[in-house]
């Protein structure tokens, strides 16, 4: 039997144990062995036919047939996601999907389009000007057991597991509440690299190689950045840059920011980690005593950082990107929750507006919805703060209808912020 044929029967056998899936991107590589697994040995083809399903997500079956009768020998699922657990540094203990392969475990998702942990073993990438001569490894970890990490820094895998879930959380939002499947829109998944550098203060996100890089902090100012709302925040700049790719300066950096900053929260309620509470507050869970702050930003009253802009005015785009993301920031959490004194999952908020208005929210996951269109239907990588009312009014028409409560309302929490 000649290599097509055994390459046509793996094809076959794959689409049989996936039926009603529509395959996409099919291929199989047949190879010669002799097989001694089954009775007498016997030249055989040991074919392994991998696809994409309808998700993205990767299908695979090796299949053994017999070289003289073309007869199957054997067949099997060849990338089979298994579920452990993790008990990871701010989210508690999760469930994990991950990838055997022989008798150890590797932390790697086939059921988010293969995105993976690994280890930078506390080195740095050298690059200049965005060319990188080397960089840091992103060795993917393993284990034995399935079960990952012990809630302590004292094993390497325990900010692995929160990276992967922040991964798993991030992918499952955008999936399920918008449609996107994986950061790019392609069902490809990506990886993270933890333990980064020495005492690195930072977590980033780069597009050269689509992945994800977390600092375990100096432990004074920061503990390792691998929490929740990090996670979403520096993976939504994936789906910026994959979107309305807003130029990361001036007041469309101020907007990639703020995008990064909502959507990042939506990923941490989303979550509904009892552990790591739904809040308003990005970085809550990563800073130590020593940042002499409860969070790095606050989106009710943006200002309280000493630094951020509550109001537009002609000067914000002049702001550090982080700054300047302040004013959209406010405009979401007022849309989401109104303005003055409350308490949120014990957390307290009195969101100020710029006219003194008294504004009411329509709820977070409207605002996840609308600022989502606008980012991804209406904004470019010019749209400045103006451009971003009329991109969330826009989207709010496409989703509530230009009389709704909701349109009303994206006026009204714009106003608020002096955006007009
Ligand atoms: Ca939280
Ligand atoms: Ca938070
Ligand atoms: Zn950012």
């Amino acid at each position: 039997m000649p290599a097509p044929k055994a390459a046509d029967l793996a094809v076959n056998a794959l689409r049989s144990v996936n039926l009603g899936e529509t395959l996409r991107r099919l291929t199989a590589k047949p190879e010669l062995v002799v097989d001694a697994l089954h009775g007498t040995p016997r030249l055989a083809w040991r074919t392994h036919a991998v696809a994409l399903d309808a998700q993205g997500n990767p299908v695979a079956r090796t299949v053994i047939t017999d070289a003289s009768s073309g007869a199957q020998i054997d067949a099997w699922d060849s990338l089979e996601s298994v579920t452990g657990d993790g008990t990871s540094l701010y989210s508690g203990t999760v469930p994990l999907e991950t990838t055997q392969s022989g008798s150890t475990y590797q932390l790697k998702d086939p059921t988010r389009g293969n995105t993976y942990t690994g280890d930078a073993a506390n080195k740095t990438d050298l690059c200049f000007f965005g060319i990188c001569f080397s960089r840091a490894p992103s060795t993917v970890f393993t284990d034995t057991d399935n079960h990952w990490g012990t809630g302590t820094t004292s094993d390497r895998a325990t900010a692995a597991v929160d990276a992967q879930y922040g991964t798993n959380v991030t992918w499952d939002y955008y999936k399920n509440v918008h449609g996107r499947n994986g950061i790019a829109g392609d069902g490809k998944g990506s990886y993270n690299r933890v333990h980064y550098g020495n005492n690195y203060n930072n977590a980033f996100w780069d597009d050269s190689c689509f992945c994800m890089t977390y600092g375990d902090g100096d432990g004074t100012t920061f503990g390792p950045l691998v929490a929740l709302d990090v996670a979403g925040h520096e993976m939504s700049h994936g789906v910026t840059s994959k979107t309305a790719a807003l130029t990361y300066s001036g007041e469309s950096g101020g907007l990639n920011e703020a995008t990064s900053d909502i959507l990042g929260t939506m990923v941490e309620w989303y979550a509904g980690n009892a552990s790591d509470a739904g809040d308003y507050l990005i970085g809550e869970e990563i800073v130590k005593p020593g940042f002499g702050q409860a969070a790095l930003r606050f989106m009710d009253k943006p200002s309280k950082d000493g630094r951020s802009a509550d109001y537009w005015s002609s000067s914000v785009g002049n702001l550090d990107v982080h700054y300047s993301s302040g004013v959209a920031n406010h405009f979401a959490y007022l849309l989401a929750e109104g303005s003055g004194p409350k308490t949120i999952n014990g957390v307290s908020y009195d969101s100020p507006t710029y006219n003194g208005a008294s504004v009411t929210g329509i709820g977070r996951d409207k605002v996840g919805k609308i600022w989502y269109r606008a980012l991804t239907v209406y904004m470019t990588s010019s749209t400045k703060y103006s451009g971003a009312r009329t991109a969330t009014l826009n989207a709010a028409k496409d989703l509530y209808g230009a009389g709704s409560a909701e349109y009303a309302a994206v006026a009204a929490a714009w106003s608020a912020v002096n955006v007009n």
